[in-house]
């Protein structure tokens, strides 16, 4: 049985034309593909403020919840550790609810959320084509958690691969193009959960080496970008909590 359980592990780069022509050259395109997703939240944030971020791409739902506080990621090697981030995905619909109703109730107990009606404040989000399968927001199970989408964005992603059995066997690379005007690129590698982390942190560092990638700055994902645009209060509460 497919393990619905991994750890991936991932660096975000500055996407460039020449990184583009760089990676046809030492990679492997695998593919070119289009994506919606849709990320849900209760009004006053319960999941992402805890780090905990829940989405349905293209009709399948998928929850990806932080598995070392910021403060953890600094001992050890902080340098490599603060530039990749690293998230449990879960993408089994039980085990989803599961952990989301554990990570509210664990908020719940700060603060009670039921029926509140708090408006999502949005600016101006852009407007992407439904995908045909994925929810409209009113399934059941959403509305029992109070549960609304915050933020929909369509990404144009070219992925590559290295071949081999060496320091990039694993890596993935992929090229993202947001609809609302942000291109970002990412290392990563999808580590089965219990595994080594510090094998997946080393291909990544190799990777970046590979391809250049001197800076030791973090730089900024589509979501970041997207909150900070359209859904500022939400945006500055992360920040304040050290999330983003
Ligand atoms: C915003 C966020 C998460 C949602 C998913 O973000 P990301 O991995 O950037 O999206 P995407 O489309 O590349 O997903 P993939 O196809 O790789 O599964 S999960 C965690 N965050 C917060 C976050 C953070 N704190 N720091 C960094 C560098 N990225 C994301």
């Amino acid at each position: 049985m497919e393990s619905t359980m991994s750890v991936e592990v991932e660096r975000k780069f500055v996407c460039d034309a020449d990184i583009q022509k760089q990676l046809e050259e030492i990679a492997v395109c695998i593919g070119q593909k289009q994506f919606q997703d849709k990320y849900f939240d209760t009004p006053d944030f319960l999941l992402t403020l805890r780090d905990v971020w829940l989405r349905c791409r293209q009709g399948c739902w998928e929850l990806k919840c932080a598995t070392v506080t910021k403060a953890e990621d600094r001992v050890g090697e902080p340098q490599k550790a603060e530039l990749c981030s690293r998230y449990q995905e879960i993408t089994n619909l039980s085990q989803i609810q599961l952990k989301v109703r554990e990570v509210m109730k664990e908020g719940n107990g700060e603060k009670k959320t039921a029926n509140q009606t708090h408006p999502v404040v949005h600016q101006d989000t852009p407007k992407t084509e439904g995908a045909k399968n994925c929810p409209t927001g009113n399934e059941s199970w959403l509305m029992e958690l109070n549960l609304v989408c915050f933020a929909e964005f369509t990404t144009q992603r070219c992925s590559f691969t290295f071949g081999g059995e060496g320091d990039e066997s694993g890596v993935r690379v992929d090229l993202d193009q947001a609809d609302f005007g942000y291109c970002v690129g990412e290392i990563e590698v999808l580590v089965p959960k219990g595994e080594d982390i510090q094998s997946a942190l080393r291909k990544i560092e190799k990777t970046a080496q590979r391809l250049g990638l001197s800076g030791h700055q973090r730089v900024q994902g589509k979501m970041d970008v997207y909150l900070q645009r359209y859904c500022p209060e939400h945006y500055a509460k992360l920040l304040s909590a050290h999330i983003l």
